[in-house]
């Protein structure tokens, strides 16, 4: 999944694709390097961020859905408005990332519940403004994976079909980073729930720390941590995380796909020469 943010202010590539015409392009160009799916969100989340007003959500997202979606893409909308939701997937959006797992919004799952088609449910305990508050846990691994299964339960109830629904255990959001490491090696327990798995990990601020200045301590900056986005997305891909939601298509794919390939190895052939007498 390829991300198309179409915000003047979010951490990861600042506004880069803000105006609609350069959003498309953009959501062209990650087709082109091999995503399966773009995503497009109007609404910056990186922590202390001001949500803009729905209409202007809309304003953002509307025009770059409808001509992503006419030029055959399958189009998923990152919103935590319904009636953002409800618009885009008229516009042509075939999947809706709500990153407040409906909480944000009451209307979200009921419409979700009549629009038939695939929802992701990411953990989320808050709004931008107050998330790192919320950050606390007596263990990451368990609370979250009761808290999604409580949204999926919710989900369910609302009327929305289990097959449409992909957990994600929302890497950074209200989470410190040895939260995000602690979640990556217990990925074992998401999956658990018994749905598709989508892991965020891209250009975000725990993978920046990992790979800082050794001279400075500084972390490396967010456009810099594409080869670091790949070594966490392999290890989620391999692991059976379902889909990748990265800003730099191109450099996960190569290595989601030498990954397969040596997967796909047949064992004798990895063995040590000595071993199978050659
Ligand atoms: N992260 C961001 C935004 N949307 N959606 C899902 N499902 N999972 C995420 O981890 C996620 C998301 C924040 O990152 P961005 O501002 O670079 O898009």
């Amino acid at each position: 999944m390829g991300i198309v943010n179409v915000t003047p202010d979010s951490f990861s590539d600042g506004g880069q694709a803000y105006a609609p015409q350069a959003a498309v392009a953009h959501g062209l160009a990650l087709l082109e390097q091999g995503a399966d799916i773009v995503d497009v969100g109007g609404e910056s989340t990186r922590p202390g961020a001001v949500r803009p007003p729905a209409e202007e959500e809309l304003r953002r997202v509307l025009p770059v859905v409808r001509r992503l979606a006419a030029a055959g893409a399958v189009v998923s909308v990152d919103t935590m408005r319904a009636e953002v939701a409800a618009r885009a997937l008229e516009a042509g959006a075939r999947l809706v990332n709500d990153v407040s797992c409906g909480l944000a919004d009451p209307a979200m799952l009921p419409l979700m519940a009549r629009a038939d088609t695939p929802y992701v449910v990411m953990h989320w305990r808050g709004h931008s403004a107050g998330m790192r508050a919320q950050a606390r846990y007596d263990d990451v691994v368990t609370d979250v994976v009761d808290e999604l299964r409580l949204r999926v339960e919710a989900a369910l109830h609302a009327g929305i079909r289990a097959d449409c629904l992909i957990v994600d255990p929302g890497l950074g959001f209200a989470k410190e980073p040895e939260h995000n490491w602690a979640l990556l090696g217990g990925l074992g327990e998401v999956f658990a729930l018994g749905r598709p798995v989508l892991v965020g990990a891209s250009r975000k601020s725990f993978l920046g720390q990992v790979v800082a200045d050794p001279a400075t301590g500084r972390p490396r900056p967010a456009r810099s941590r594409d080869a670091a986005t790949a070594a966490v997305s392999v290890l989620a891909a391999a692991q059976g995380a379902w889909c990748l939601r990265v800003h730099d298509v191109a450099s996960t794919l190569d290595a989601v796909r030498v990954t397969a390939r040596w997967g796909a190895e047949p064992a004798v052939a990895r063995l040590p020469r000595h071993s199978v007498g050659v």
